[in-house]
């Protein structure tokens, strides 16, 4: 074995490390976002864990309760957004949290309250729970920029004035993805060290990608322009081949596919929902992200 090779699997770069390095570029910092972060990461690991034994531990099944968008909501998605909350309000670095799951903002007591407001969907991709396909968390993280009672403006707010942003994807690996506004870094879950590992540093979508990403199901209800792209993925006119399709109905699945072997993944506004179904992707992800590249 070569020197980098044995250097690589013997100094490992934690996720910890990983932000603690970034955080010594800035000498005013005070270690705040390394303690957000390392409660983002305890409610990744808690979720991971939940779903790997889901069904094991009959925690598959609805918990008999709706969401603020009408879909049911399953036992993780309840346990999930409980841990992340908890988590979050014990950083004591939160001021507001909004939850795809919860119908108000939560705005954490002063005794508690930190700089940063988190955005957050514990469990993306419920549909896909009971058959052990890939889901997701996704999170993106506002600073609170004046010392007055916080309110929803706090976190109303476009999503590049982020902080930083990111997900963890519940599959074959747990996988999190995470911005901090200087490139995208990819960590792996080592389960036998319970530690997120670099393993995909500085991550670039590849200019160019042969799959495309949609439900196809909703083409009757699309636009014009839509209807046209799709139909030049499958049916190119330039000589170019027909694009794969991909679609795994898990946003996170979804958009990480797409990071990593290019191409474009869409889920357009259309007559049924006319502002577009995926609120949270808008938010935490630059469309810039998602675009195929010319
Ligand atoms: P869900 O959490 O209720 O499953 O909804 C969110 C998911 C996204 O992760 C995914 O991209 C999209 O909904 C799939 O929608 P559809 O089933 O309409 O294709
Ligand atoms: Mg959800």
């Amino acid at each position: 074995m070569d020197h980098a090779a044995d250097a690589h699997r013997t100094d490992l770069m934690t996720i910890t490390r990983f932000v603690l390095n970034e955080q010594s570029k800035y000498p005013e910092s005070r270690g705040d976002f390394t303690i957000l972060l390392s409660h983002i990461v305890l409610g990744c690991k808690f979720v991971c864990s939940a779903v790997n034994k889901a069904g094991l531990a009959k925690l598959i099944g609805l918990a008999g309760e709706t969401n603020i968008q009408g879909e049911e909501q399953k036992k993780l998605d309840v346990l999930s957004n409980d841990v992340f909350v908890n988590a979050l309000v014990s950083s004591g670095r939160t001021s507001v949290l909004v939850s795809e799951e919860d119908e108000e903002a939560t705005f954490v007591e002063p005794s508690k309250r930190g700089k940063y407001c988190v955005v957050f969907d514990p469990l993306d991709g419920s549909s896909n729970i009971d058959c052990g396909v890939s889901i997701g968390t996704i999170f993106g993280i506002y600073t609170l920029d004046h010392t007055d009672e916080p309110t929803t403006a706090d976190v109303l707010k476009p999503g590049n004035e982020m902080v930083a942003a990111g997900y963890c994807m519940y599959g074959s690996s747990c996988m999190l993805v995470l911005s901090t506004g200087t490139g995208v870094h990819g960590f792996t879950l080592d389960p036998s060290l319970g530690e997120f590992i670099l393993t995909h540093p500085d991550i670039k979508i590849p200019n160019k990608g042969n799959i495309y990403s949609v439900n196809e199901g909703n083409a009757q209800n699309w636009d014009g322009p839509t209807t046209k792209y799709v139909e030049k993925c499958k049916f190119p006119k330039d000589g170019s081949p027909a694009k794969s399709l991909r679609y795994v109905g898990s946003m996170v699945a979804d958009v990480h596919r797409t990071l990593l072997y290019g191409g474009i993944f869409l889920y357009p506004a259309d007559k049924k929902s006319p502002n577009g179904k995926l609120r949270v992707l808008y938010e935490v992800f630059p469309m810039s992200f998602l675009m195929e590249q010319a």
